[in-house]
């Protein structure tokens, strides 16, 4: 199955075969003062430096968080995105809770993005359904509904069927549907990590669907958060995660690698041209 997103120009394909495709996540107010900041001041020089380096460093699409306390982001994510397609051309994936805010970021897209997200609850369904058909874009479903977040993998996959089917009868094709697993901290359950790989090889074998998660997620609160989420992301492709969200500065080498040892990277070409720019980068 092939999930096709769009920028200003080109397109990236998402395909369940691989290669991976990386999710930059660094676009994101958590414990990033600088770009609160920043954006508080309508100052979008950093949030371009943080797009530049993270596609430098590997991102396909560009994840855009700009919500913090106190922040319209009904007004701010639109601005966010006309500043990033007016310098980069790659496909964005417009991340907030507030439905409204992803409805204005629309408008102002360029091409064909990716919603960040929708969920089982109802609310979330009736919300953005009709919006993402209406926009033409792609969304990410996440395996919570009204009653929480269970543990249960056969669970989080009945959710991940039920926004499929809401999607496919407010006419969004089941390609436009990635579906996220939930990727939560591995110090506070240790068996959270485990629920989430046994639930993305559910969504593989069952439905066949492309499969993102926020891969930082796991080492929230730990030492060593790189060594952790290359693992744990390594891991995670090989049971079927195709798009993650992550911080490609830290996670490209893991992902190109994983794809290599999969055998879909032909002689080992994107593993050595990695290797190959970031030499480049380095003696610049
Ligand atoms: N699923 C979906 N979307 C998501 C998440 C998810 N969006 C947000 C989040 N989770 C994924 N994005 C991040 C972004 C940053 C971090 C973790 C997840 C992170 N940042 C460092 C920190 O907080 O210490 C700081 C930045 C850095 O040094 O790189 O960990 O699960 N669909």
């Amino acid at each position: 199955m092939q999930t096709i997103l769009r920028g200003t120009s080109g397109e990236v394909v998402i395909d369940t075969n691989g290669p991976v495709v990386i999710i930059g996540e660094s676009i994101n107010p958590t414990r990033r003062r600088k770009l609160v900041s920043t954006l508080t001041e309508g100052n979008f020089e950093y949030l371009l430096e943080l797009a530049e380096t993270q596609i430098r460093a590997g991102a396909d699409v560009l994840d855009v968080n700009v919500g913090f306390p106190g922040v319209d982001d009904e007004k701010l994510l639109p601005l966010a995105v006309s500043a990033i397609q007016q310098r980069f051309h790659i496909p964005l994936c417009l991340d907030s809770p507030n439905p409204r805010a992803i409805e204005a970021a629309l408008k102002a897209v360029n091409g064909k993005a990716l919603i960040n997200s929708v969920n089982g609850e109802e609310k979330s369904l009736a919300a953005l359904l009709p919006v993402a058909r209406e926009y033409g874009a792609a969304i990410i479903g996440l395996c919570m509904d009204d009653d929480g977040i269970t543990h249960d993998p056969l669970k989080r996959l009945s959710i991940a069927e039920k926004i499929i089917e809401r999607a496919m009868l407010a006419g969004i094709g089941r390609e436009d549907v990635i579906i996220d697993p939930l990727a939560m901290a591995v110090s506070a359950d240790t068996g959270a990590c485990l629920v989430t790989l046994s639930t993305i090889k559910l969504i593989r074998e069952r439905l066949g669907q492309n499969i993102t998660l926020g891969a930082s997620n796991i080492s929230f609160g730990l030492p060593g958060r790189e060594t952790l989420n290359e693992v744990f992301t390594a891991m995670a492709v090989q049971c079927g995660l195709t798009c993650p969200i992550a911080n490609p500065e830290k996670v490209t080498a893991a992902v190109r690698a994983a794809d290599l040892v999969l055998g879909r990277d032909d002689f080992a070409m994107r593993f050595v041209d990695y290797y190959q720019s970031r030499q480049a980068q380095d003696a610049q």
